[in-house]
């Protein structure tokens, strides 16, 4: 039980389990015409229903008798063709389960327009079982409500992964295009199986060689296996390759040999991956090159890609990731004010790739003002599902709640309903072409993410993508049942655990809307005291502001005035200090540290207070836990329980440490009762890691330079 399974564990059920089922569940039936996508739907059911089942459930292609699963499209099932069923509003990716009853004979069929559509029904078929529901009249249908629906890798061609925790690369680059590793297949099935459409295969500090002939056939290698899941490839670009490849004198996107040489490369790049999806682009953003180096706008860097993938439907995803060192401005404006600026200029085909938060996939942000701020231009939300500020592998932290909470903020750009679910699946301004990006946590580990838990990040993102509007307990209690057991207290406790991991996060590293004080480079302990980096906005202190009268970032009117890049309706929650969430209370405002918050406490009182909760919070999760070892086999119960343990030491060295600092710039006693640090602020600040996963030569380059 190494976790190699992920959630497609397809284990003999018990004789009870199988008799229930065995009339429904009798043989699939299959046609000639199938072309991949469906073959490969037909052999992953045989496969789970045969593994459920403990006998071979066959494919066949005559007759449909009692306990037949027909599977299909109607183009290519003559079955599902005579059944006129109502599968057109399931448009291209939907699905429909459902028990029919035709010439006395009863049996299930799942069907969709297309095959990727039958392909997902299959896995939710799947699914269903493994989870024991009835297939007693089963009448299920669902269609995605986002059109593209990727996993960003961060994967570089020398086999490291920015930000990856989970070993290296996936790919194994040196050994393709002519090793293919049956890995693929599996990492395509369970992409699949929770409606992934798009793998960016590379990190998006993208290397010019990634375009050479040599490195597109690797790619082209994996894309084979990926369109037999209805997985389309995209790679991250860099904007200078074609001058850095010394093909071009410069690679200004308006410069005539620029635009031919980006679209002779497009051309080559769709005769290898015929089901080659477009670009990802980060440009003008963290020291990478792009459009501003010519003096031209993201616009205008933006298009020129997208003209030279419109011929072969292709599209561009130009990441709004941008801040500059040269502006003075508060670093979480900077992107809106930059791209709102050109709303309506983009090309039809560019979708705007926008973190969740305004600054960087910390454990609390609140809603990006983009959302909602572009209404003439395709805006998808991006999601970091690796964990670089939220502990890495070893720390549990179910990112759903998170996720959950920017997808249902209310943007009030329409008036009250304007979330931000509804700006990502295109209903708020009517937007066709729709995408949510997601970072990927996948590694070349057995267990591909890390451990187990960070299994059902990346199964939430997957469902989350398909549906932003679920709900994560749900999404989390599903997972539990297809991971590791279908029983309802283990279920409804590991739930519980679940739910409050991402606060106890929050609560231990930034709690009250502090943010950003990571450690340099890695991002992974404490930093609050780092000040010297080079770029101000670099430095922990740039975001808490921490001196002897109090602490936080004023994003009020009398500061950066952040807030006045959302709706009036929002900007007026935020601003008031009385009304804000108090769990983003430092994020918008700078408060005394004798500031009495709702409980009456003094703001330094219950900056202690959380990260003591934090702490705890850790503890608990680790007793429940241990109430949960019936349920669980030993070896993952055991991998659990020791990520469990380094969770709690490390809560704690948050804690202390962050307590350290801030109590050498508060000068405050400790409210009665809390301990004292277990070490000293000069230890604290002592410890370095050097080695520490994730961190790649693009940004140890960047902050070295700076420290
Ligand atoms: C930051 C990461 C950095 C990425 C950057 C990005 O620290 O490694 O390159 O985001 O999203 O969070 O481009």
């Amino acid at each position: 039980e190494d976790g190699y399974d992920l959630w497609l564990r397809y284990r003999l059920m018990d004789t009870d389990s199988i008799n229930r089922y065995s009339p429904y569940i009798r043989d699939i039936h299959i046609s000639l015409s199938f072309t991949f996508v469906m073959r490969a739907a037909a052999s992953e059911l045989q496969r789970g229903l045969s593994g459920m089942m403990g006998s071979d459930i066959p494919q066949i292609q005559e007759p449909v008798s009692n306990g037949t699963i027909v599977i299909g499209t109607p183009t290519t099932s003559s079955v599902i063709r005579q059944l006129s069923l109502p599968l057109d509003s399931l448009g291209n990716e939907g699905y429909l389960i459902r028990q029919v009853s035709a010439d006395d004979i009863t049996f299930i069929v799942i069907a969709g327009n297309t095959e990727q559509g039958g392909l997902y029904g299959v896995f939710q078929f799947l699914k269903e079982v493994q989870m024991r529901k009835s297939l007693e009249n089963v009448n299920i249908s669902s269609t995605p409500k986002v059109k593209l629906r990727l996993l960003n890798h961060w994967d570089n061609l020398d086999g490291t992964v920015e930000r990856g925790y989970a070993g290296n690369t996936l790919w194994d680059w040196w050994k393709l295009p002519d090793i293919v590793s049956p890995r693929y297949t599996d990492y395509s099935r369970a992409m699949a199986s929770v409606g992934i459409n798009g793998i960016v295969v590379n990190n998006v500090n993208a290397k010019p060689d990634i375009l050479k002939a040599m490195w597109i056939s690797k790619v082209a290698a994996l894309s084979d296996v990926f369109r037999q899941y209805g997985i389309q490839t995209y790679l991250s670009v860099r904007f200078s390759t074609p001058y850095e490849l010394k093909e071009t004198k410069t690679a200004d996107p308006l410069d005539s040999d620029v635009i031919a040489w980006w679209s002779a490369k497009v051309q080559k790049i769709y005769t290898t991956i015929p089901n080659f999806g477009g670009f990802l682009v980060k440009a003008s953003s963290e020291g990478q090159p792009g459009p501003a180096d010519y003096g031209r706008s993201h616009a205008e860097g933006a298009n020129m890609l997208a003209n030279a993938v419109r011929p072969y439907g292709g599209v561009v995803m130009w990441r709004a990731f941008v801040y500059s060192q040269d502006d003075p401005e508060d670093r979480a404006k900077q992107a809106y004010t930059e791209f709102k600026a050109l709303d309506g200029q983009f090309a039809e085909n560019v979708i705007l790739q926008v973190k969740n938060g305004p600054i960087d996939f910390q454990p609390r942000e609140p809603f990006h003002p983009l959302f909602g701020g572009m209404p003439n231009t395709p805006v998808s939300i991006e999601v970091q599902i690796t964990k670089e500020y939220l502990g890495f592998a070893t720390h549990l932290a179910y990112l759903g709640p998170m996720w959950e909470e920017v997808l249902t903020s209310d943007t009030f750009i329409k008036g009250s309903g304007s979330t931000v679910s509804r700006v990502i699946d295109g209903s708020l301004f009517q937007h066709s072409l729709t995408a949510i990006a997601g970072v990927s946590n996948v590694g070349n580990d057995r267990d591909w993410t890390g451990s187990h838990f960070n299994q059902a990040n990346l199964y939430a993102y997957g469902r989350l993508a398909w549906d932003p509007y679920a709900s994560s307990r749900s999404i989390a209690e599903d997972w539990l049942r297809l991971t590791f057991s279908t029983d309802t207290s283990f279920v409804s406790k590991a739930a519980d655990i679940m739910m409050m991991s991402r606060e106890a996060v929050a609560n231990y590293m930034t709690p009250l809307g502090l943010h950003h004080l990571m450690a340099t480079g890695h991002h992974y302990g404490p930093g609050p005291w780092v000040d010297n980096l080079s770029r101000p906005e670099w430095n922990p202190a740039y975001y808490h502001n921490a001196d002897g009268n109090g602490i936080g970032f004023d994003r009020t009117q009398t500061g950066s005035n952040a807030i006045s890049q959302y709706a009036p309706e929002v900007s007026a929650v935020f601003a008031d200090v009385n009304v804000v969430d108090e769990r983003y209370l430092l994020w918008f405002h700078h408060l005394s540290w004798d500031y009495t918050l709702k409980s009456g406490n003094s703001l330094w009182d219950s900056i202690v207070q959380a990260y003591d909760d934090g702490v705890a919070s850790a503890k608990e999760m680790s007793d429940m836990w241990q109430t949960l070892l019936i349920y669980v086999d030993p070896e993952r119960f055991q991998n659990v329980e020791a990520d469990l343990r380094i969770q709690i030491r490390e809560a704690k060295w948050w804690r202390d440490a962050c307590i350290a600092y801030f109590q050498s710039v508060s000068n405050k006693p400790l409210p009665a009762g809390a301990d004292p640090p277990e070490k000293t602020l000069a230890e604290y600040r002592a410890i370095q890691f050097i080695y520490a996963p994730g961190i790649n030569t693009i940004t140890i380059e960047v902050e070295c330079v700076s420290s």
